[in-house]
């Protein structure tokens, strides 16, 4: 299996196939990593969002859509919906794990190689970090088991405190 690693970066800046972004259920933008990778991705990110929206209605929590990435240097967005705290929750940490697999589900049926998280539902969701962060290595983990295709996962921190959970928890220095 391939090793998974974690890096302090800002997710708009990477080369990789796909970048997922920390949506909500609109699609339509806000804050965090969703502000940035609109604003940086320009109003045809927008415009495709706005498409699959007026087609299904937008993405429930725990689920994925995928668009192009307008003017970001990754082929692809993968907008994930992670769940909004609401103190310890089977159901929500549960909703959490399905926001990785769908994204992951999507990557591999569009081919994708190589694929950068960020850490989903950790800043304005208010989901504890290191508990997010164990779900999400679980859960990668678990779906490269029987899915050879991919062949690059990125944990994409940005923030300190996140990176050192992530580094810690994958073994890094
Ligand atoms: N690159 C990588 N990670 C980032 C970046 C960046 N440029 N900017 C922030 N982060 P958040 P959520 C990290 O709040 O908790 C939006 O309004 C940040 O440090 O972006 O899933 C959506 O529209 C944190 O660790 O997403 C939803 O309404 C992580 O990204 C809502 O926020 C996630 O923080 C989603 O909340």
């Amino acid at each position: 299996m391939i090793p998974l690693e974690c890096i302090q970066a800002d997710i708009t800046t990477l080369e990789v196939d796909a970048i997922v972004n920390a949506a909500n259920t609109s699609l339509l933008g806000g804050g965090g990593v969703d502000g940035a990778i609109h604003r940086k991705a320009g109003p045809q990110l927008l415009e495709e969002c706005r498409a699959i929206r007026n087609r299904q209605g937008g993405c429930p929590t725990g689920e994925a859509v995928i668009t192009g990435a307008g003017r970001l240097p990754a082929k692809f967005v993968i907008h994930a919906v992670g769940p909004v705290w609401q103190g310890t929750n089977p159901k929500t940490e549960a909703l959490l794990a399905s926001a990785y697999r769908h994204s992951l589900e999507l990557a591999v049926a569009n081919h994708v190689k190589s694929i950068a998280f960020p850490n989903i539902s950790t800043g304005i969701y208010g989901f504890p970090k290191p508990r997010a962060a164990e779900i999400a290595v679980a859960e990668v983990t678990r779906f490269l088991e029987t899915n050879s295709s991919i062949e690059q996962v990125l944990f994409v921190c940005f923030d300190e405190e996140n990176f050192d959970i992530y580094k810690a928890m994958l073994g890094q220095s």
